[in-house]
């Protein structure tokens, strides 16, 4: 029986060998991979707060960042396997403007990965304009952008700008995510949708192409 508790608190304490063993013991036993991201993502969580809070600091975040890569190391390629092979869209993903996250964004091209979506990924602290060059040199159908400071979501509402700046608003639809975000937020730079986890963003991009 595998321990997902432990695999957690692995993460959660920035132990990266246990965590890449447990992940392996958690994929060969067969446990529902996406409901496993989805509560190591919590564990991340719990880890930001307790820098938020100042129990940890800068190093203990990014050993727990570490874990949680050498976690989605092994589950990643497992999640993206018997993807749907059809291909259904271009999605151009990278993290905002000065974010260096890029955890949840490459979680997100997974799923999208394994959902038939052709990715394009900008990698993390992508310029606006490079959003909309590249979204136009790949004939994207799709901008994913990923915020995960209160200080970078304003990039995205600028890649819409850019976006309507180059006549290509219609062309090119916007899904924005990240901790801090909401539809709220989404709705009020005018994003055509924002997605809370990486099912979801999935979810979110088939109904975007139609
Ligand atoms: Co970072 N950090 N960090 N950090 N960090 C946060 C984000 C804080 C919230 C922590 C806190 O204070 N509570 C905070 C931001 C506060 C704010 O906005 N006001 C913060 C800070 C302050 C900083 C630094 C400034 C710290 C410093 O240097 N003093 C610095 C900034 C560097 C920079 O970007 N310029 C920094 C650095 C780091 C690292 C390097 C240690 C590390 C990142 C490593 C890496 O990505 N390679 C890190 C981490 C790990 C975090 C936390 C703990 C976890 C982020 C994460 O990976 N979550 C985070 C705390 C938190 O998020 N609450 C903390 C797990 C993923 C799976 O979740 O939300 O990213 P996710 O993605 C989900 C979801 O949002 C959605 O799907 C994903 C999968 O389910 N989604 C999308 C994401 N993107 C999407 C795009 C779409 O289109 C659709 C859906």
């Amino acid at each position: 029986m595998v321990n997902v508790d432990k695999l957690i608190q692995a993460v959660v304490e920035g132990d990266k060998d246990s965590a890449g063993i447990l992940a392996k013991e958690a994929v060969v036993s067969g446990v529902d991979l996406e409901s496993l991201v989805e509560k190591l993502t919590d564990a991340m969580r719990v880890v930001g707060d307790k820098f938020e809070r100042f129990e940890i600091f800068l190093p203990e975040m990014m050993q727990s960042a570490d874990a949680m890569m050498a976690a989605m190391d092994v589950i990643g390629p497992k999640l993206a396997e018997g993807g749907n092979v059809r291909k259904k869209g271009t999605v151009v993903i990278g993290s905002a403007a000065g974010d260096m996250h890029e955890i949840g964004k490459d979680i997100v091209i997974t799923v999208l990965k394994a959902n038939g979506f052709e990715i394009v990924d900008l990698g993390a602290d992508v310029d606006p304009l490079e959003f909309v060059t590249k979204a136009k040199e790949a004939q994207a159908d799709i901008i994913g952008i990923s915020a995960l400071m209160t200080t970078t979501m304003p990039g995205a509402a600028e890649v819409i700008e850019l976006l309507k700046e180059n006549g290509l608003r219609d062309k090119v639809k916007v899904m924005v995510g990240g901790a801090p975000t909401t539809q709220e937020w989404a709705d009020s730079i005018g994003a055509d949708g924002w997605a809370e986890n990486a099912s979801q963003a999935a979810e979110l991009a088939e109904k975007l192409i139609g």
